[in-house]
Parts: C-alpha cells; sequence; structure tokens
C-alpha cells in the first residue's frame, strides 16, 4: 500500500517552498514517512529548518551537504546512520549550471562549466547511491529528478540537457548494480516549474506558456503531482519498477 509508516527517507535539494523537494517532502510526510533534509549550505538552512518544522512530524532531521564534496557525503550520511539507522529511500532533487551557460548557443560551455554542471547535476547522484546503500539494508527507492532537455534538444537548457543525459544513463547503470540489493532507481521527468532553479533558463516563460497551449492536459505541472509520483515510487506499489524515466509533465513528451 502507499503507507510509508515507519520508514525514513532523505530528501536533498529543498531550496524554498516552491522546490520539487518540498513537493516530495510534504507528500511522503502525509504518508506516515520520517524524513531527513540535507540542504546545500548555510544559506538554506533557516529555510528548510522552517519547512522542516512547519510539517505534522515534529522528528525530521536537518543537515548540510553540499554534494561538490566526498567528505560531506560521508559525514551527512554518517549522521544519518547514527541519528536513525536503517533508510529507506532516497529523493536526488540537485542541479546547477552556470546561468550565463543556460541561453544562447550551446556550443560556447566553457569546459569549467561543464564539468561543474555535470559533478552537481550528474555526479553526485551516483556518490549519494555509494553512501546510502550502506543504510538501505532493507532495500528501498532511490529517486533522481530530470527534465525532457536530456533527451532532444530544449532551447537554452544547454549543458543541463547534457549533464540531465548523464543523469538519466547514471540512473540506469546504478538501478543494474543495487537491484540485487533490492534498491530501486527511477526518476522523475518533470514538466517545468516555476523554482529558483527554473529561474537561471534562459525564456523560460514561453516554455511554460508553450505547455499551456500544447501539452495534453494543456497545463503547467505542479510540484504536489511529482510529490505523488514520488510516493508512489518510494511506495511498495512501485515494487516492480526500477532504471525507469516517469514523465509528469501534462504528456508533453509525446509530442513531436
Ligand atoms: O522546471 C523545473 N523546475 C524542473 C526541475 C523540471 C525538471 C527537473 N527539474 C529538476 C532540477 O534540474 C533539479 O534536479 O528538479 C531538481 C530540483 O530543482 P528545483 O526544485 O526546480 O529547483 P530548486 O528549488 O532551486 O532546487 C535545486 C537545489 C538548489 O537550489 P539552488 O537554488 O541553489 O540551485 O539543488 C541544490 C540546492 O538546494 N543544490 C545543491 N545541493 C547540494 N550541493 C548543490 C550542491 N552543491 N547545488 C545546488
Amino acid at each position: 500500500n502507499l503507507s510509508l509508516e515507519n520508514r525514513t527517507y532523505v530528501i536533498m535539494g529543498v531550496a524554498n517552498k516552491r522546490s520539487i523537494a518540498w513537493g516530495i517532502a510534504r507528500s511522503l510526510s502525509n504518508a506516515g514517512a520520517r524524513l531527513v533534509f540535507t540542504y546545500a549550505g548555510e544559506r538554506f538552512e533557516k529555510n528548510v529548518r522552517d519547512l522542516a518544522e512547519s510539517l505534522e512530524r515534529s522528528d525530521s532531521l536537518v543537515i548540510p551537504c553540499d554534494v561538490t564534496d566526498d567528505e560531506q557525503i560521508k559525514e551527512a550520511f554518517g549522521r544519518i546512520k547514527e541519528e536513525v539507522g536503517v533508510i529507506h529511500g532516497v529523493a536526488h532533487c540537485i542541479a546547477f549550471a552556470n546561468v550565463e551557460e543556460l541561453k544562447g548557443e550551446y556550443l560556447n560551455t566553457t569546459r569549467d562549466g561543464f564539468l561543474l554542471a555535470h559533478n552537481i547535476s550528474s555526479y553526485s547522484l551516483t556518490a549519494v547511491a555509494k553512501e546510502a546503500r550502506q543504510l538501505m539494508t532493507e532495500g528501498g527507492s532511490i529517486m533522481t529528478m530530470t527534465y525532457l532537455g536530456g533527451e532532444r534538444v530544449v532551447n537554452n537548457y544547454n549543458v543541463m540537457g547534457v549533464a540531465k543525459a548523464s543523469l538519466d544513463a547514471s540512473m540506469k547503470y546504478l538501478a543494474n548494480d543495487l537491484g540485487k540489493d533490492g534498491i530501486r532507481v527511477n526518476a522523475i521527468s518533470a514538466g517545468p516549474i516555476r523554482t529558483l532553479a527554473a529561474k537561471g533558463v534562459g525564456d523560460f516563460n514561453s516554455i511554460l506558456k508553450d505547455i499551456e497551449e500544447r501539452a495534453p492536459l494543456r497545463r503547467t505541472t505542479t510540484t504536489e503531482e511529482v510529490g505523488d509520483t514520488a510516493l508512489f515510487l518510494m511506495s511498495d506499489l512501485s515494487r516492480g519498477l526500477t532504471g525507469e524515466m516517469l514523465h509528469i509533465d501534462s504528456g508533453f513528451h509525446i509530442l513531436g
């Protein structure tokens, strides 16, 4: 069933109340889960603590974890092990690229910008899965957030699209590695949502408008829709699903 009672999930990537990670947190929390939040740096700490305290359960753990630093990832999961022991899943909702490289021609991507986007947006899933596996002794579910721009060209998405393609492939290789431990790995490909990260993408408003006009459901995606799909992925109802990408995008991806 859909209940997550007696289970603990790590939510990575809440920046503010518009974050997709926060939509996921609310859905999992409503299903009875205990949550651990990780945040990128000090400037996010208060936001994340305030949001965590607004949940019905008051036993959330809130800890720092900048995913560019292997030591911080190790320390974060070490603390999670001490405080909660076993975890049942991780929601990886983290991405970053330089804003100057999210417009114009992809060709202008710098080596540093390319590596930065791939480091934070793609490699981090692998680094996190490696630590999480050790705490997922009862099996469970790891999920990440991706976007259509990794499968085909979306104007201005540029280096982030290339990083998402790498993330999507990592998700499959991780699913293959971790399946034998009863750990499933999947991705949600969300339609565009107005968040802090989305603000960096050039001409984001026209992307949203196109969805409203042409997507089968004729509306943009909400963080609640993504959250409820994450709940499915974290629950036993999805026990046969791994290595999969689910498009929660009002059906936009089927259009030519
Ligand atoms: O349209 C959208 N908003 C879509 C987002 C459509 C499809 C997918 N996504 C993806 C994003 O690419 C990302 O992977 O969903 C994920 C979550 O993004 P979001 O909710 O749209 O954006 P936001 O609320 O900004 O959360 C992303 C967070 C960061 O926020 P900032 O504002 O700093 O970019 O990723 C985290 C941080 O909290 N983050 C990091 N966390 C740990 N270590 C790091 C880092 N080094 N860098 C960024």
